[in-house]
């Protein structure tokens, strides 16, 4: 077995990094070092500091609430490959931005620092749709959620928000530099919705603190909206396996990813940033078109595809899109359902867009995991289908593609028992009726707080809902025989 990759196994190994690491200092904060992150923002990131000849966006990597990334990373540097898969992939590089790693629930306070230091003049997060602790319904911080109260009452803050929150009263206390923070989340309005939760943090604090964040948040902060877009799963043992054999070291933390990779960040910033368009992303003046159609597109198709493909026993996102009857499903959810209510951004093809996705989901080389796809069903269903399906019951039209996905995703919910993966599995699996009939569970589950009201409780929801529920109860051949005759 070979050593484990770190700066200087890697310069014994005659490579170098594509950063001069001695020059790095840093400029970005980033919560939630997850695979997508290394694969995305830190690689956008790298590539502007080299198109710009700069060197003050190095990086302090915050883990989340798993260990496991802080011992991925930390040993090695701050250093990790990331590997395409798929038609035009590029060779393996070694990613080099990310200069600290701090495993964010050791030392919360450390992190709040970091924010907090005058370095610091972006903030970056791809923390989850769960992260944001955002009330399912009212769409306001969750000041019921006990971590929420945990950081509002003082605690080393564990929470995104709560750790965002108490590293801006810092700088506000300091006098420090403006800063931007800038949401990589799937979210709809991402950079908005978390202003409005710093600003309910803030609220929600003893007069003084909340008073002095929130006007120096309003001054000297800004929040603009971001798109991300790259498909990127969870790195398997056979991927560490095969990054080893070609990089002669071990990279523990190691990430594959799509050739493709997409960012459009809303060009809103409260002070100096790192070049990133001479990276390839696009700095807009509205990001909400560009949202709009990723999330109800390609996230709500993988959605589709990973509950019906699970349900169909298929481990990959390509095995799904290679069976003929949920690529016709997606096909017909975007067709029918999806692009007649999409305003797509200024010179896109949004029919274009769509084959593109399709063709995406069909990367073999990528085992994208059903199971992953299908994690936190409650959380990322909401904003995946609740925009395309208002204007079709606007319409009086019925939204039966989002049905089906919602159908999907409750058989999922009812049939995964205690490994269900989704932060609201408790409250989910106690809301089952007994004996399971179709409308019991779909009434229980759409009134689980999951789904926002207007949709919840529109009967003609309930009834789709429900007639999808016993069609993929029913067993094999009853999706197919619906479709036809729909
Ligand atoms: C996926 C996304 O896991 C999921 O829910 O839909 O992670 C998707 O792969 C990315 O958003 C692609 O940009």
């Amino acid at each position: 077995m070979s050593g484990r990759l770190d700066a200087a196994a890697l310069a014994a190994a005659g490579r170098t990094t594509a950063l001069d690491r001695r020059a790095l200092r840093t400029g970005i904060v980033h919560l939630g070092v997850g695979a997508f992150f290394r694969a995305h923002g830190a690689v956008m990131t790298e590539d502007a500091m080299l198109a710009a000849g700069e060197a003050d966006w190095g990086v302090c990597a915050v883990t989340g609430r798993s260990p496991r990334v802080w011992e991925q990373l930390a040993p090695q540097d701050g250093l990790f490959t990331v590997s395409e898969r798929g038609a035009g992939a590029r060779p393996m590089r070694v990613v080099s931005p990310v200069r600290e790693v701090l495993g964010g629930n050791g030392d919360p306070w450390a992190v709040v620092e970091r924010i907090a230091d005058p370095g610091t003049r972006v903030v970056t997060l791809t923390v989850t749709e769960k992260g944001y602790c955002a009330h399912p319904v009212t769409g306001r911080l969750d000041t019921g959620d006990d971590r929420v109260r945990a950081d509002l009452d003082g605690a080393p803050p564990l929470t995104p928000v709560g750790r965002l929150a108490r590293g801006l009263l810092l700088r506000a206390e300091r006098d420090a530099p403006p800063v931007t923070v800038v949401s990589c989340d799937n979210l709809p309005g991402n950079g908005r919705l978390l202003a409005s939760l710093v600003a309910d943090f803030a609220a929600a604090l003893p007069a003084a603190d909340g008073e002095r964040l929130a006007a120096w948040a309003e001054r000297s902060a800004a929040f603009p909206d971001t798109m991300v877009d790259r498909m990127v799963p969870a790195t398997t043992r056979a991927d560490l396996d095969a990054v080893e054999r070609e990089l002669g070291l071990r990279d523990e933390a190691a990430v594959v990813a799509e050739p493709f990779s997409q960012w459009v960040v809303e060009d809103r910033f409260a002070g100096r940033r790192p070049r990133w368009e001479a990276a390839g992303a696009q700095l807009v003046a509205d990001v909400a078109p560009w949202e709009a159609v990723k999330l109800r597109v390609l996230n709500a198709g993988h959605s589709l595809l990973a509950y019906l493909g699970l349900g169909r026993g298929h481990r990959t996102i390509a095995a799904c899109a290679d069976d003929e009857a949920l690529a016709g499903a997606v096909h017909r959810f975007f067709d029918e359902e999806v692009l007649p209510g999409l305003d797509a951004p200024e010179g896109m093809d949004a029919r274009e867009y769509a084959a593109s996705v399709l063709r995406r989901y069909g990367n073999h080389a990528l085992a994208h995991s059903t199971a992953k796809v299908a994690e936190d069903g409650s959380k990322k269903l909401p904003p995946r289908l609740a925009p395309t399906m208002r204007p079709v019951l606007a319409k009086g039209g019925e939204p039966r593609w989002s049905a089906l996905v919602l159908a999907a995703w409750m058989r999922h919910v009812a049939v995964s028992g205690p490994d269900l993966q989704d932060p609201l599995a408790g409250p989910l699996r106690a809301a089952l009726p007994e004996g399971g009939g179709a409308r019991g569970t779909v009434t229980a589950l759409l009134r689980s707080g999951v789904l926002p009201e207007d949709l919840a409780g529109d009967e003609r929801v309930v009834s789709l809902v429900a007639h999808w529920y016993r069609v993929l109860s029913a067993g094999p051949g009853a999706l197919e025989a619906e479709m036809r005759e729909l």
